[in-house]
């Protein structure tokens, strides 16, 4: 037997322990290894139950999911998955318990679900979430959850894969025990009482399954949800069917359906795009030159500088984490607005429900405003979130200097200045870095980390690290204008402008994006972002364009009308008093005039044509972005653009979306608007390269992994 699973016995009771680290996942050589040990147990007439439990840090955390890129390549045969072993849990002459700790996950709850009996432990979780991978329960969860769990309650786990408590676990019917100190011994003493007992398999349990009348409006309400809370997605729809198919059909159909299923979305785009996000998640992390050991500063303590919406955000932030902070202003009022947006924020969200009054009362006495730099000398983070502007960003730097400890990280949340400038107002630039949060900083997971030339490693593993302990995703991320995410946003914005002087509605660029599958078309987040802030950015760089190159013309000018977007009340669109967007005749009259003078006949323009003028036009600088190594890998971006731009993540992100199109006919479609509209689109040569040698971004980044390592 392989050492992948263990076997043992304790005095009449076999324990079979699943050795696959670091989450147990059912790799090759697991499901054949328990069901060998169970051949073990049956052979053994001392032999009167079973354990099954978990070695390490779970019992089973599912499927071992890069198995299902071997089978969707076609270098593996699927065969017929769990089932021969599920069969043989569930006929095992000895009852077999399940006793779970850490997660049983995916195939890992299914295992369970086929043991005669399930216990665990008060912090275990059990779930089915294949719908964030894209797919759906395949090892029969959708067949034995509704009838353990009801009907409702398993449509709610497949459909959203939330993880469940082991007290909610139970409650449901899914745990029959929860286990006080030791698991093994718990579990061992549980299957002692059970032994001998007469076993109900839970495929012939259906007592849970419902009537259609009473089903019926479960379904109805999960489709209703799914098309809100889960638009675009395929699995959530596949999931609810499957379970539908336990309420309508024997046991044995309902496990053909739910297969048949699993299949359609196991070779969908759709599950190849969310298992590229699931394993690129964990990749951002892995940082050539910075290995896991690299010695990381313990951060206790924090203080921000600056208390506008950015550098609250950023407060809120840490005290969420538990962190204490200093919050700076230079100037009462400008304090105590910022303290009092923070505690408005807080305020909703007691309102809504999402933690209590007294959760609220502990952040904010978390929080300690400040006009000094007092207390400034015990902090292990300062963060600079002031006005986005270079020379006051440098002074406050250089003011810092005197007063921060040697072994403090000075980040800095600027969104387009260069880390390095800032960096050289500063007497240790090794230890300066940036923290690009993105708005709501509060709320979006996405925290870009800027390198600049002098930052230290140990800063770079400080920030990743302190990234997690915040709740975000840190993506490490080179010292260039706008660094990634806004780099890529400049030529995406600038196409919707273009796209509108040229002829399309305003509402069709964006419904385009929102068709997509974007949380909200470019036009409509320039209006919510407030589209003085570009303009104000375009000013400041205006020594930087280049005469004869086309440039956007209709933001400026509704800047100048004094339309900065929702918070004038109006922008692109116009807005009542609950921000609801309508369309304005004063720019429909506006693009016209533009039209004008700009000499352009406008044309009608295809839905086509926005999306791929739009999505090429991130994928080009994304690609130049990667040919730049200011970003370390084509996965990177995709998590960027995932996780604080609302790309839809079943599309697995920009540089994603275009191998999945074909880099070749990516390059061809840009090099055909390089000829129509001139040297904007000039193709990355990254891309050109790719195309050429039938490659993609996802090639490109093994091939970097590899010749790193
Ligand atoms: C399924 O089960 C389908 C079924 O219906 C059966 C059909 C036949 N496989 O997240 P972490 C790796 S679908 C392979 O950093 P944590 C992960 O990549 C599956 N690898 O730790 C990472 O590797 P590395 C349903 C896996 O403590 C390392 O383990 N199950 C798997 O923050 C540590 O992971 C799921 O979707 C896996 N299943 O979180 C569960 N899981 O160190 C997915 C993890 O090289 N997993 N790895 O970067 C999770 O949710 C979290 O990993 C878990 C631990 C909560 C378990």
């Amino acid at each position: 037997m392989s050492d992948l699973v263990l076997y043992s016995t304790s005095g009449d009771i076999a324990v079979i322990t699943i050795n696959n680290p670091p989450v147990n996942a059912l790799s090759p050589g697991v499901p054949e290894g328990i069901a060998e040990s169970l051949e073990k147990a049956a052979a053994d007439s001392a032999i009167k139950a079973v354990v099954l439990i978990g070695g390490g840090r779970s019992f089973i955390a599912g499927a071992d999911i890069k198995e299902f890129g071997k089978i969707t390549s076609g270098q593996k045969d699927r065969g017929p998955g769990l089932h021969p072993l599920l069969s043989a849990l569930e006929n095992s002459p000895r009852p077999v318990v399940a006793a779970i700790h850490g997660q049983a996950f995916g195939g890992g709850l299914e295992v369970a679900m086929a043991c005669a009996h399930r216990v665990a432990v008060a912090a275990a979780q059990v779930g089915q979430p294949e719908v964030k991978l894209g797919l759906i329960p395949g090892a029969g969860g959708t067949q034995r959850l509704p009838r353990l769990a009801g009907v409702a309650k398993a449509v709610e786990m497949c459909q959203f894969g939330e993880p469940v408590k082991a007290s909610g676990a139970q409650q449901a019917g899914v745990i029959d025990r929860i286990i006080e100190g030791d698991l093994l011994e718990g579990a061992i003493a549980f299957a002692r009482e059970i032994a001998g007992k007469p076993v109900r398999r839970v495929r012939d349990r259906n007592e849970k399954l419902g009537t259609a009348e009473e089903n019926e409006p479960i379904f109805e309400a999960a489709r209703d949800a799914a098309g809100k809370r889960q638009r675009g997605l395929m699995a959530p729809l596949a999931a609810i069917r499957a379970v539908e198919a336990a309420t309508r059909l024997p046991f044995e159909e309902g496990v053909q359906e739910e297969a048949r299923l699993f299949r359609e979305c196991l070779f969908s785009t759709q599950s190849k795009a969310l298992i590229h996000v699931f394993f690129g998640e964990r990749t951002v992390a892995k940082i050539p030159g910075v290995p896991k050991e690299t010695p990381i500063y313990t951060i206790r303590r924090a203080a921000v500088i600056g208390a506008g919406t950015m550098g609250g955000g950023i407060a809120m932030t840490y005290a969420n984490a538990g962190i204490p902070v200093l919050l700076k202003e230079a100037a009462q009022d400008a304090l105590d607005r910022g303290l009092n947006t923070i505690r408005r924020n807080y305020a909703n969200s007691v309102a809504k429900g999402r933690f209590s009054q007294q959760v609220m009362d502990q952040r904010m006495a978390l929080i300690t405003p400040t006009l000094t730099y007092d207390g400034f000398n015990q902090a292990d983070i300062i963060v600079e979130a002031v006005f986005e502007g270079m020379g006051l960003k440098k002074q406050v730097f250089a003011e810092i200097d005197d007063i921060a400890r040697p072994d403090a990280v000075l980040a800095s949340n600027t969104s387009t200045l260069s880390i390095d400038e800032i960096a050289s107002a500063s007497s240790r630039p090794h230890m300066v870095v940036g923290h690009h949060f993105f708005s709501p900083a509060n709320v979006m997971r996405l925290l870009e980390i800027v390198r600049g030339k002098a930052t230290s490693k140990e800063v770079i593993a400080t920030s990743m690290s302190l990234a997690r302990m915040l709740g975000k995703i840190g993506v490490l991320v080179g010292n260039c204008r706008g660094f990634v995410g806004n780099r890529m946003f400049g030529p995406y914005r600038r196409e919707a402008q273009f796209l509108v002087e040229e002829g399309a509605d305003i509402e069709a660029v964006d419904s385009a994006m929102f068709e997509f599958g974007m949380a909200m078309g470019p036009l409509q987040v320039g209006d919510l972002a407030g589209l003085d802030v570009g303009w104000r950015i375009r000013k400041e760089f205006s020594h930087l364009e280049v005469p004869g190159v086309r440039k956007p013309l209709l933001e400026d000018r509704l800047c100048e009308m004094g339309r900065y977007g929702q918070k004038t009340g109006a922008g692109w669109y116009k807005y009542d008093e609950n921000r609801r967007p309508s369309r304005d005749p004063v720019v429909i009259e506006l693009i016209g005039q533009v039209q004008r003078e700009a000499g352009i006949s406008p044309r009608s323009i295809s839905q086509q044509e926005i999306t791929d003028r739009l999505l090429y036009a991130l994928v080009n600088e994304g690609a130049r972005i990667l040919e730049e190594g200011m970003a370390l890998r084509s996965v990177d971006i995709d998590i960027i653009y995932l996780n604080g731009y609302g790309f839809p993540a079943y599309r697995g992100g920009p540089m994603f979306y275009a191998d999945t199109l074909g880099l070749a006919k990516v390059h061809e479609r840009i090099s055909g608007f390089h000829k129509q509209h001139g040297v904007l689109w000039t193709p990355a040569l990254l891309l050109e390269r790719l195309a050429g040698e039938g490659k993609s971004f996802s090639e490109h980044d093994r091939a970097a992994a590899v010749a790193t390592a």
